[in-house]
């Protein structure tokens, strides 16, 4: 182990954890990550205003509770990209999974594949390579999020293996080429224990012992439309572009191909003033008028916030930093534990507003909180 993660000591336990609330599992994971690796994970860039900014959002708008509903049972189930879903819900692309648990992607993709019908992401910059993953994905549905090479036969391998793998869309992440300034991480020295077998191919040094920044450098940096169409064309899945925050960028997009459009600041990783992410939503999909699904992350983390993104146009959602403390706190008990929590928390939510379903929230009101 010492040789494998240069000494890393995540967290190895096995056991169903107790949500009682998601903010609560960060204060937790705290205790038994290691710090280089929680400070990684949980923290942001400059001043993590953008990071509070993505909670704080919310706030800005109100849900009205609906009464005479004639509702019990909400259901959770949607459909995008023609793919069903038992909850709104999937897995954000997030790296390194091993440095929340040793059971890295593959306890993450099992969390997902036991709680059923959701969709994993799967990171360029996984720890855990795609047979790994596998172990614990179980044939269930995956995505996968590139970082490009800036070599196109790499990107062109990469992309047959994804697609060798079975992933059922591409989610290009538009917001990243470079990182943004982790105080936290430059304070901690912060460097991968683990490689990421992924990228090894284009990556000198394989990742272990590199800091995000080294890795960032050797992956593509200029990203334009040309490379959406790239994608799309050569894989002929659907692609997702990610890190969204203008309608500006969400038409570029579309005009370039893309299949649907990610809202998200990066879980405010990169560019710190950025507003938070629920604040651009409504905008967005005002411009996006439903030519293509959109998918929200960067802040959920209650029901209602999922009800909030789909009332403002939001398809689904995805799950970040919440599903990587549960690995932490539970291995794949604890992904598929957070998972259980966000179902059963969207359900109250909608029971209470008078939804019975997704399509009801979509046509719910939210009303301005000054
Ligand atoms: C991040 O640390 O935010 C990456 O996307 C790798």
């Amino acid at each position: 182990e010492e040789e494998v993660n240069n000494g890393y000591d995540a967290p190895t336990n096995v056991n169903e954890v107790e949500v009682i609330n998601t903010y609560e599992l960060e204060e937790k994971a705290k205790k038994v990550v290691p710090k280089g690796g929680f400070d990684y994970m949980s923290g942001a860039s400059g001043d993590e205003f953008t990071l509070k900014q993505n909670i704080e959002a919310w706030n800005a708008k109100g849900i009205l509770p609906r009464v005479l509903a004639d509702v019990e049972f909400p259901e959770t189930n949607t459909s995008i990209i023609g793919q069903e879903l038992k909850v709104p819900f999937i897995m954000s692309p997030i790296a390194a999974h091993g440095l929340a648990h040793q059971a890295k992607e593959a306890g993450t993709a099992r969390g997902i594949a036991e709680f059923g019908g959701s969709i994993m992401s799967i990171s360029a910059y996984s720890g855990a390579s795609f047979d790994e993953i596998e172990a614990g994905l179980g044939g269930n549905n995956r995505w996968f999020q590139i970082y490009m090479s800036k070599d196109e036969e790499m990107n062109k391998n990469i992309i047959d293996e994804a697609k060798a793998d079975g992933a059922t869309a591409i989610i290009l992440t538009a917001d990243a080429t470079l990182s943004g300034n982790r105080d936290r991480d430059d304070h901690n020295k912060f460097v991968y224990p683990f490689g990421m077998p992924i990228v090894s191919r284009y990556l000198k040094g394989g990742a272990k012992n590199m800091s995000l920044n080294n890795i960032y450098a050797q992956s593509k940096q200029k990203i334009s439309m040309a490379d959406v169409r790239f994608l799309k064309e050569y894989s002929d899945l659907p692609v997702f572009v990610k890190g969204i925050q203008t309608p500006e960028d969400a038409m570029a997009a579309i005009g370039a191909g893309a299949a649907g459009i990610w809202v998200s600041n990066h879980g405010g990783r990169q560019l710190d003033g950025a507003p938070g992410s629920f604040a651009t939503l409504k905008a967005i999909s005002e411009a996006v008028q439903n030519r293509v699904p959109i998918v929200f992350d960067s802040g959920i983390r209650r029901g209602e916030h999922i009800f909030k993104a789909i009332a403002s146009g939001a398809d689904i959602v995805g799950i970040g930093r919440p599903a990587l403390y549960g690995l932490a706190l539970g291995g794949w008990k604890g992904v598929k534990s957070v998972f259980e929590y966000f179902e059963s928390d969207l359900k109250r939510v909608m029971q209470l507003a008078g939804t019975q379903t997704i399509e009801d929230i979509k046509h719910a009101r939210l009303f301005d909180i000054k």
